[in-house]
């Protein structure tokens, strides 16, 4: 097994256990490692999909949880600023996103903030539970191109659908693309809202947007925007 294997061994286990202590340790040292940061992410959010599953079956209940959301939030904290900035410095767009009303998740929608900011976009991130009027508000008065909304809950996911609703009731809707995602968001139920665009990782996030604002359409995208 390669030093690189071991230390991801390392992280799935450090997040598996909520040692948060230990996950940042090894984040360090993966860091140090001069390791690509990207599939680094990609092993923590492995691991904190299994903590998911353990919880929905009920092998561990909401303390584990909370300690595991702590353990990958920290993680996280330690490589975003090692992921580098790419590209120039004449800014792609600006996006303002959020985590919807009713769903305090911020974990992957930090992460998709972080990948537009570093390939070139402008971010306004409202943070977590933020309503429909909120985002469209915030929208108009930064001028932004796109509205990109995180749901990790089907609890939440309505509250995507209300904020395209509220654009075509406020007549803004040829002003802002609309892009979603989160564990639970499909494709279909992106067509289904008349959203603009649907990613299913924090790169693809950043392939969406880019395609929609190199399309030279107005919103509303004639077809979804789909990036998985
Ligand atoms: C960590 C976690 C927590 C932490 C959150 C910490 C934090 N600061 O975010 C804590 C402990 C606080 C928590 C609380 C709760 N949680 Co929780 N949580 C999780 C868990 C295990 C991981 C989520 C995560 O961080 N994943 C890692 C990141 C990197 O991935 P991601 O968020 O999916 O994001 C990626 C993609 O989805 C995508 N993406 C995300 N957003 C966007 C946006 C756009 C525009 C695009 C294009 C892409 C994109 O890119 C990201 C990066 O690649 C999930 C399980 C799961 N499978 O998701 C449950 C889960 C989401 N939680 C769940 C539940 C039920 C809850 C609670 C209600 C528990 C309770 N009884 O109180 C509360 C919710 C409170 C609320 N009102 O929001 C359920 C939701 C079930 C449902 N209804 O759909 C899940 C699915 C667990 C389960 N299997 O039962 N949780």
């Amino acid at each position: 097994m390669s030093d690189d294997q071991v230390l991801l061994g390392q992280l799935e286990t450090d997040i598996l256990n909520y040692d948060a202590a230990a996950a940042v340790k090894t984040a360090q040292a993966i860091v140090a490692s001069g390791m690509d940061i990207p599939s680094a992410i990609d092993c923590a959010s492995a691991a904190i999909q299994q903590i998911g599953q353990r919880f929905q079956v009920g092998d561990i209940f909401l303390p584990e949880l909370m300690l595991a959301g702590e353990t990958m939030k920290q993680c996280m904290n330690t490589f975003t600023p090692h992921l580098s900035a790419k590209g120039s410095i004449k800014r792609k767009g600006k996006v303002v996103i959020g985590a919807v009303a009713g769903d305090i998740h911020d974990i992957g929608k930090n992460l998709v903030a972080t990948m537009l900011s570093v390939n070139g976009f402008e971010v306004v991130d409202l943070g977590v539970g933020v309503q429909p009027l909120k985002l469209v508000d915030t929208a108009l008065n930064e001028n932004a191109q796109i509205i990109a909304l995180s749901a990790l809950m089907t609890t939440s996911m309505p509250y995507q659908r209300d904020t395209v609703a509220l654009l075509e009731e406020m007549g803004l809707r040829d002003k802002f693309f609309v892009v979603v995602g989160g564990g639970p968001v499909t494709g279909e139920f992106a067509r289904e809202i008349h959203a603009d665009g649907w990613g299913t990782t924090a790169v693809s996030a950043v392939r969406v947007c880019e395609r929609l604002l190199e399309s030279a359409q107005r919103p509303p995208a004639v077809e979804l925007v789909v990036e998985k």
